[in-house]
């Protein structure tokens, strides 16, 4: 049985430019490939999404104006980032997928810094079938409010689905030795270590409040060293993810985490 933890990026599923955007057109074409590949071999899944243009401008706004997330924030971001998981949540039961929005501030906090989950419950629906959508989210802090990454998620609900993979599912196809929107000769790395990847790729743009591709690798280092391995693919290559989920040949980066 494979088991994976798929990260939706913010980017993908919204558009980081617009507002308060869906992309709903990309979100149903990963939906359907999702679903047609439970439907062809045997996967324990569970799905953790990205604030995108739900998240990201709320803390940023706030972070901007106070230097914090403060209780008015805390409550705009969460309810936010709901709305987003309600509609993500909706596409991908639509599409077949036995998906169970659970709120990532129901069941985490970051206590001395560090992110504090329990994830038994979204681990039993695994193993029942059914696929936990959680999400980076705002949460409660022993120092006041704070934001919890999908970034680290993924890697929490991995540990505790026993060492599950994590597929990045970005709108980029991988891991390139330069930037590919910048350089037009920049190659596509197949495979690499966390450590020799930071080594080149870079932070996200100024609204992303978590990190962009630099913090996949160092939040899987703190969490994964050792045992961690992922694949970072793009969501718009149709039928690309299918691939990958089902074990036939696909266009990503596979990075191990060592
Ligand atoms: O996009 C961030 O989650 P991420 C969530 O997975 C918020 O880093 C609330 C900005």
């Amino acid at each position: 049985m494979r088991r994976y933890v798929i990260k939706l990026g913010g980017s993908v599923i919204t558009d980081k430019d617009e507002p308060l955007s869906i992309n709903i057109p990309t979100l149903l074409g990963i939906g359907e490939e999702i679903a047609a590949a439970m439907r062809k071999t045997d996967l324990s899944l569970a799905i953790v999404h990205g604030g995108g243009s739900y998240g990201h401008p709320s803390v940023r706004e706030c972070l901007d104006r106070e230097g914090v997330i403060d209780e008015s924030c805390y409550v705009r971001t969460t309810y936010l980032m709901s709305e987003l998981s309600l509609m993500v949540t909706q596409v991908l039961i639509a599409a077949g997928i036995p998906a169970i929005t659970l709120s990532t501030r129901s069941v985490c906090a970051v206590k001395s810094g560090r992110p504090d989950c329990e994830l038994g419950i979204a681990a039993e629906m695994v193993g029942r079938g059914l696929v936990p959508v959680l999400f980076g989210d705002g949460v409660l802090s022993d120092d006041g409010y704070k934001v919890i990454s999908g970034d680290d998620i993924v890697w929490l609900l991995a540990k505790a689905m026993g060492d599950a993979e994590v597929v990045f599912v970005t709108d980029v196809d991988g891991i390139f030795d330069k930037d590919p929107r910048k350089s037009p000769d920049a190659r596509l790395i197949r495979e690499i270590s966390a450590s020799e990847a930071l080594g080149f790729v870079g932070g996200s743009g100024k609204t992303d409040v978590t990190g962009g591709m630099r913090s996949k690798l160092v939040k899987g280092l703190k969490h994964a060293r050792g045992w961690g391995r992922a694949y970072v693919v793009n969501g718009s290559r149709r039928w690309n993810l299918f691939n990958l989920l089902t074990g036939k040949p696909f266009i990503g980066t596979v990075v191990w985490y060592r």
